[in-house]
């Protein structure tokens, strides 16, 4: 296929994820790229529909993105969740001043009757962003973390326990009944669609949720279209956040030949850093073709490289070299 008709799908998480996204976004235009983010972190808080990744994302490729913590606006004040721990409210969820202003509106377009995916639409248009970022449904899917302590909701693991407890396993309530949304379905029938890249984010909770979508998770399964992902553990080490915690946890080697391993049914294709070179033939010898880049992202320029890399990747793999 000419490469300028190829279209491409991205599977991403939060921090980790929205990274690789903005790289893509850099270098594919909105007819080229649709970004499929997990949901499984979305929760309902103080009369509010929160969907931490999906506002990750908006907030990256909008460039309104706090660029420390990874979540949350830039700029952002604190008065509203000072003011609600003065009055005894749950204040372990930081709500920022202008962040509130996403939820809010999310709230109100989901409880007048649009779905998630047209919430979401419509809330990238307002800030600018012309690529899609569509839900990986449009229907509730929320990760339960089986903990030493009993089950967790996410954010209650995540933030409010500050992933202290020790995980034995996940599970996705209402991934059983959830399908994906008329857009993605479109996406994935596409007969431009050409690859489909897993984004370094955490395998366990922010991938394996939109593999819980049964309609989702077997057409990654079944497509003959090369589907790649970048390890998110580099030099035995997650990036960002608690992967390799999990790992350890779950008695899984913090190695990337474990993630791929992991994706092994899902993949075709698996990107590792440099400093994993070691890893190469552990991972080829899982039939995967293996490739090494620099993953780690700080700038731009590096967002940018892995993308390129990534659909590089693909486009080898679908020309059979
Ligand atoms: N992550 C935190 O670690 N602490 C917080 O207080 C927090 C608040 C928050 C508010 C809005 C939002 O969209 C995301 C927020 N996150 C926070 C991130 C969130 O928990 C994500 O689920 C994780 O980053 C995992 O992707």
């Amino acid at each position: 296929m000419n490469e300028a008709r190829e279209k491409y799908l991205a599977i991403s998480g939060g921090v980790g994820g929205a990274k690789l996204c903005l790289g893509l976004a850099s270098i594919l235009s909105a007819d080229r790229i649709t970004f499929v983010v997990n949901t499984g972190d979305d929760f309902e808080h103080l009369g509010l529909h929160i969907s931490p990744d999906l506002d990750t994302l908006t907030y990256t490729l909008a460039g309104l993105s706090n660029r420390e913590v990874g979540w949350g606006r830039q700029g952002e004040t604190w008065n509203f969740i000072a003011a609600l721990k003065q009055f005894g409210g749950e204040s372990w969820f930081n709500l920022g001043d202008s962040d509130l202003a996403i939820h809010v509106m999310r709230t109100e377009m989901l409880k007048s009757g649009a779905t998630l995916t047209q919430t979401t639409a419509a809330l990238t248009n307002s800030v600018g962003i012309k690529h899609t970022i569509l839900p990986m449904s449009d229907d509730p899917v929320r990760t339960i973390v089986h903990s030493e302590g009993g089950d967790l909701a996410f954010q209650h693991y995540f933030v409010r326990d500050r992933c202290e407890p020790n995980v034995s396993g996940f599970s996705f309530q209402g991934s059983e009944r959830a399908t994906v949304s008329k857009e993605l379905r479109a996406c994935l029938d596409d007969p431009a669609l050409s690859g489909v890249v897993i984004c370094p984010s955490n395998p366990y909770v922010s991938i394996d949720p939109l593999f819980a979508v049964a309609e989702f998770g077997d057409w990654l399964q079944s497509t003959s279209l090369p589907v790649i992902a970048i390890s998110p553990i580099v030099g035995g080490e997650a990036i960002k956040g608690p992967t390799a915690k999990m790992m350890c946890e779950l008695s899984v080697p913090t190695s990337p030949a474990a993630v791929a391993q992991h994706y092994v049914d899902k993949i075709d294709g698996f990107v590792i850093d440099e400093r994993d070179r070691e890893w190469r033939d552990d991972i080829k010898a899982l039939g995967l073709e293996t490739i090494v880049a620099q993953t780690v992202m700080v700038t731009l320029a590096d967002r940018i490289d892995l993308a390129q890399c990534a659909i590089d990747f693909i486009r080898r793999l679908n020309s059979g070299n």
